[in-house]
């Protein structure tokens, strides 16, 4: 069997490595750049650019590889009929889910802002999830494709660490998936809450799962 550096212990990789999906939650315009639905909420965007390379060139092994690739979209349907009227409320942003910013519509699927930053954008044969909450498995068809597949292991990456990043992950943990989170291919608006979320998943013996940075998960798999 083989394995990548982790914590907080060696995460074994599955025999048949089509059975381990990289997961690349909600690289999209609107948590990315000025003008989307992170920026209405407040918060510094650009500081979410610094994982773009890394995370690009972990996605080209793992296409040079053949390997499974799941990407994700944070949206709602334009008549907002997915949209909880508790979530549109929340944060009380300068623009909320559904109204007109600079990039269309806030987190509207199909809007200008919704698209998955350029240096990411997903290939013919990856799977493309659109999904309505913060967690990638609630609401959409994500267990099914997973199965289907016979997917059991998952890299999780992607924005934000603490929010739709961990969710993801504690969703698959509790669906019996073997989570890793690569350290160096999520970011957070804040850093000390990516760095208590590396720790909280990995506390109590690897209770939700593991981490490892990209560079253990390439020595690995090449
Ligand atoms: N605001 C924030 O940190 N995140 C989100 O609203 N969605 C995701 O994390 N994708």
């Amino acid at each position: 069997m083989n394995y990548v550096d982790a914590k907080p212990y060696a995460y074994p990789l599955p025999e048949n490595l089509n059975q381990l999906a990289l997961v690349i939650i909600d690289m999209q315009r609107d948590f990315m750049e000025p003008g989307g639905f992170g920026d209405a909420l407040g918060n510094d965007v650009l500081r979410l650019q610094a994982i773009v390379p890394t995370l690009k060139d972990l996605l080209s092994t793992f296409r040079q590889l053949q390997l499974p690739v799941v990407h994700t979209l944070e949206c709602h349907a334009p008549d907002l009929s997915d949209c909880p009227p508790s979530k549109q409320e929340r944060g009380k942003g300068s623009l909320k889910i559904g109204d007109e910013g600079p990039m269309g519509r806030i987190l509207v699927k199909g809007e200008p802002g919704n698209g998955i930053i350029p240096e990411l954008e997903p290939i013919a044969g990856e799977i493309v999830i659109y999904k309505p909450g913060k967690g990638a498995f609630y609401n959409t068809p994500l267990s099914e494709l997973l199965q289907e597949k016979g997917i059991t292991h998952l890299l999780l990456t992607g924005v934000t660490t603490e929010v739709c990043v961990q969710t993801t992950m504690r969703e698959a943990n509790d669906r019996g998936y073997e989570c890793l989170m690569v350290e160096d291919c999520t970011e957070s608006y804040f850093p000390e809450f990516k760095q208590a979320t590396l720790e909280m998943v990995t506390a109590q013996g690897g209770i939700v799962g593991w981490t490892a940075p990209a560079a253990a998960i390439k020595a690995a798999l090449v």
